[in-house]
């Protein structure tokens, strides 16, 4: 039985070189100043901000690699492994703040170190498991699990900057929700490893709630394992998330969303949210704010708050 983890500990990371456009590290102030913090606290959360992680020495990749910025990709994400993991070690949960969904190799990895049986939630309208080798885009963002997953080794290069990570998850501890453009490549893998994978239609034919529920019990039957949900905005519908890099119509409802993160935050047994991919230079502001507000309302979901609404555990009814 695993240690509540009741505090949750807050780190940007503001990085943006996993993708091509610059934004994405601009989204932890963003986030924190639409009131993300302040909106945990209200809900009787205790929130610790870290600060964002400190990137400001990354080594400098050549211009025209292969692969897009892997050096920098590696240094960054090393650096949120060792922060994630010195948090977690203080029995705080943690909520990452990113960047672009790159962060989900440090993030996954950190918390892998200190709690190697989690099972990952992975929310998103793209699979992100194309290998350097299978990228079309080039974009690392579209690889985490690809260097994450112990099953995909055979089929990865060794990527400077990279040495640190070591695979720390199994295929068969993955749940997609949300997928409705996914690589060739990627969807050999899927059928392949036979990765739980839920794509829109999915979504459509069983709803957020059977899926949920049904994913959960496959990977985890005790109902025990620590839970890292990794949380690219792009899976929402570019409707209510249209700050992003890669928008892909007909994504999750704010209803889907809602619902899915009160089912995990009911568990009791969240212990890494990522939240990626938010761009608040590539819409306008209203867009922008758009973005911000529907991301804030999710995030405070997976901590506790309920659309039937929650009373504050020192709310006192006044007297007369
Ligand atoms: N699968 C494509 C597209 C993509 C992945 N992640 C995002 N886009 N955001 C790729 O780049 O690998
Ligand atoms: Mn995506
Ligand atoms: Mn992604």
């Amino acid at each position: 039985v695993h240690p509540a983890r009741e505090v949750i500990g807050v780190l940007g990371f503001p990085f943006s070189k996993g993708q091509t456009y610059d934004g994405t590290e601009q989204a932890p102030h963003y986030l924190r100043d639409a009131g993300i913090i302040k909106n945990l606290q209200a809900q009787g959360n205790t929130v610790v901000d870290h600060g964002d992680v400190n990137l400001e020495s990354l080594p400098v990749d050549e211009p025209n690699t292969d692969i897009r910025n892997p050096k920098s990709v590696g240094t960054a994400n090393k650096k949120l492994s060792d922060a994630i993991s010195r948090i977690l070690k203080t029995n705080q949960s943690v909520l990452t703040l990113g960047g672009d969904h790159s962060m989900a190799i440090g993030s996954i990895h950190g918390h892998a170190q200190v709690e190697p049986n989690l099972v990952v939630v992975w929310v998103d309208a793209h699979a992100d498991i194309n290998t350097p080798l299978t990228s079309i885009s080039r974009n690392i963002h579209g690889m985490p699990l690809a260097f994450l997953a112990k099953e995909l080794q055979e089929y990865m290069p060794d990527m400077p900057e990279f040495d640190w990570c070591k695979p720390c998850i199994s295929v068969r501890d993955i749940v997609y929700i949300g997928l409705r453009d996914v690589d060739p490549s990627e969807k050999v893998f899927i059928e392949k490893f036979g990765i739980l994978a839920h794509y829109m239609e999915d979504v459509e034919k069983y709803g957020v709630k059977e899926l949920i529920e049904r994913s959960l019990s496959q990977i985890d039957p005790s109902g025990t394992r620590p839970i890292h949900v990794s949380f690219d905005v792009d899976g929402m519908d570019p409707a209510l998330t249209p700050a992003t890099g890669t928008p892909v119509p007909g994504g999750l409802s704010l209803k889907d969303c809602c619902y899915l993160a009160e089912e995990i935050a009911i568990t009791g047994r969240l212990s890494v949210l990522d939240i990626a991919e938010v761009n608040p230079l590539l819409s306008s502001e209203e867009d922008r704010n758009l973005t911000m507000t529907n991301t804030v309302n999710v995030t405070t979901k997976f901590y506790g708050n309920r659309r039937k609404s929650i009373t504050p555990p020192d709310y006192e009814l006044p007297r007369p």
